[in-house]
Parts: C-alpha cells; sequence; structure tokens
C-alpha cells in the first residue's frame, strides 16, 4: 500500500520535472501541392508531440493531412480551428485523414487536448503546433 502511494508521488513528480524541463524544438514543413491539386502533408503524432509542428500551406487550395500515431497505448487527438470551423478527430494507429480549405490566411494552433487527471496535457507537455496559411 505504502510502496504504491510512493510510486505514484514518484510518477507524478517525474511528470512535472519532464513537462518543466521539456523544450520543444521547431519542426518546420512547406507543403507542395500535388499534380491533383491538393496539398497533402503526413504527420508523426508522437508522445508528446507533432512531427512537424509549423506547417505552411497556402490558401483556397484542398489541404489533406495524415496523421499516423506512434504511439501504442496513449491515445492523442487532433484539434484544429480553421476557417470558423473545430475540428477534432481521435488519431489512430493506421492513420486518420483530415481535409479542409484554409480560406484566410494567418497561423492557426493545432493541438491534442488528452489529459489525465492530475497530469499536465499532452498540450503542455509540447503536443501543439501552428498551421500558417499563406497567400
Ligand atoms: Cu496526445
Amino acid at each position: 500500500m505504502r510502496r504504491k502511494f510512493y510510486l505514484i508521488l514518484l510518477f507524478i513528480f517525474a511528470n512535472i520535472v519532464f513537462a518543466i524541463q521539456h523544450e520543444r524544438i521547431e519542426k518546420k514543413y512547406i507543403a507542395h501541392i500535388d499534380a491533383d491539386g491538393v496539398q497533402r502533408v503526413n504527420i508523426k503524432a508522437g508522445s508528446y508531440y507533432f512531427d512537424p509542428n509549423y506547417i505552411v500551406i497556402k490558401a483556397n487550395i484542398p489541404a489533406e493531412f495524415l496523421i499516423v500515431r506512434e504511439s501504442v497505448v496513449t491515445p492523442h487527438n487532433f484539434v484544429l480551428k480553421i476557417n470558423g470551423t473545430l475540428i477534432k478527430e481521435d488519431i489512430t494507429k493506421e492513420g486518420t485523414k483530415i481535409r479542409f480549405t484554409p480560406t484566410e490566411t494567418g497561423k492557426f494552433e493545432f493541438y491534442c487536448d488528452k489529459k489525465l487527471p492530475l497530469f499536465p496535457s499532452h498540450k503542455e507537455k509540447g503536443m501543439w503546433g501552428i498551421i500558417e496559411v499563406i497567400k
């Protein structure tokens, strides 16, 4: 009983240290337009990051993201508010496809909103990124 308590305490402490020390490295990707007129981006969803986490796409051209979950157990999702619409999809091991056509330029944040009680959210651990829509 006591041993379990200390293990839980250690786990919480390790999580806090991880959250504080975790330095987010920016991985930029500039999408190119495929022959069929779609700008496709492959995104890796790991624990706790998106790779790439800074994606540049063009406005008014269909975009397709294929997001693949790397972790076996830890669930992750993809949340993005763009064009005044909220996109929220769970990410599978096989890959989740997200399609939209950005209509306005600017920077839009995407993230994973998963969170265990008492622990920092995945977003707080670094699982977020920016989509920059350019002309
Ligand atoms: Cu997550």
